[in-house]
């Protein structure tokens, strides 16, 4: 009932709808529709009400909740079953259990904060609660392990397309997939793999966006190498239909919404074998390709210039000491990027 009620308010905003009215349509009292109402407010749609002419959906900019994320996304597999948890560990680990009870294929992980959110090799992603966009996507992609670094390329290229059709902002790719406004982290993914000997049984994508931290929300030693969506809207990368230095309308129920049909999308695209475009839509973003990069490889540190990805996915080096090298995974520091000067 109270997502119907949600919905009716909805398709008659910015008209009223009055309670007797909402009452009769759904067959329920009065008082049913003042808490349905009351439970929306709680979970942050912004609801008038007047004595006289009833009540009028003003707001949804902080309504976050599985209804809204999964009402009418007309995707083909991702975000088929969508869980909505106000707070959790690990939206991956959260996953990771679904799928060890058979979770289908597509099924999404969203949570409003984290408590222990995981980062690659073992570090954790600050997630403070309502500030950023933590998710996890369960797929059950039928590819072979080998083929899986292209996957995680694809969702960074899915990423970087959604939030330019939620907010308008422009990102850049920094290899394998991180995603980066000014030279500061907006976005991190973490691809997490259960395979079974030569065939991958499942993959989870794990997905950080910082939504509207302030500089001061991130810890001090982050200030200088994370940006939220927010600051980077507001400092002048703004989308053409907003008023400069406003808050954009963008919220993060539309930015998850757009993640969702862009992984759909690329996701399809590295199925059907055609890699060769997501590669390419990859290599239009990056801001690693043609810089000066430095990495650790078995403990030895070295430097050179990245110049191309591979077809299965690995970066090629081109190394001061004339060698060239591939790199699968790891943590590669790019020239002008989180400070490496
Ligand atoms: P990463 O290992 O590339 O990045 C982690 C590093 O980034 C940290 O060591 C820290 O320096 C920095 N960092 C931590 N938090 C933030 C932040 N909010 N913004 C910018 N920089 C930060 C990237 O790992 C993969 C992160 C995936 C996060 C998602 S959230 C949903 C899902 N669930 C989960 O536990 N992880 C994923």
């Amino acid at each position: 009932l109270k997502y119907s009620v949600a919905k009716l308010l909805k398709d008659a905003a910015p008209r009223y709808v009055s309670g007797g009215d909402i009452a009769r349509r759904f067959n329920v009292t009065r008082a049913a529709v003042w808490k349905c109402i009351e439970e929306l407010r709680e979970e942050g749609y912004i609801i008038e009400a007047s004595t006289r002419k009833g009540y009028r959906l003003v707001s949804m900019q902080d309504c976050l909740n599985a209804f809204e994320i999964q009402n009418g996304l007309n995707t083909s597999v991702v975000g088929r079953s969508v869980v909505f948890l106000n707070s959790i560990d690990s939206t991956n680990s959260y996953a990771k259990r679904l799928a060890l009870e058979g979770a289908e294929n597509g099924t999404v992980v969203v949570a409003a904060e984290q408590t222990m959110g995981r980062g690659r090799l073992g570090r954790s992603w600050e997630s403070p609660a309502g500030k950023g966009i933590y998710m996890s996507v369960l797929l059950k992609p039928d590819v072979e392990p080998y083929e899986t670094p292209v996957l995680t390329l694809a969702a960074a290229v899915a990423v970087s397309d959604a939030i330019k059709e939620a907010t308008g902002l422009d990102t850049g790719i920094k290899w394998p997939n991180d995603l980066v406004i000014d030279g500061k982290k907006v976005c991190g993914i973490l691809f997490e793999m259960m395979s079974e000997a030569d065939r991958v049984s499942n993959v989870i994508l794990g997905i950080g966006i910082n939504y509207s931290q302030e500089p001061e929300d991130f810890p001090a030693e982050l200030k200088d190498r994370a940006i939220s969506l927010k600051t980077a809207s507001e400092k002048g990368a703004v989308p053409p239909c907003t008023t400069p230095g406003s808050m954009p309308e963008f919220s993060r129920l539309s930015v998850i919404r757009a993640v969702l049909k862009q992984l759909d999308i690329v996701v399809r695209m590295v199925i059907n074998g055609r890699t060769d475009e997501v590669l390419a839509m990859w290599k239009d973003k990056s801001v690693t390709l043609g810089r000066e990069v430095s990495f650790t490889l078995k403990g030895v540190q070295y430097s050179g210039v990245a110049t191309d990805i591979t077809g299965d996915g690995k970066l090629l080096v081109e190394c001061s000491d004339g060698v060239r090298r591939e790199l699968l995974s790891g943590e590669v520091s790019v020239r002008g990027i989180y400070g490496y000067a």
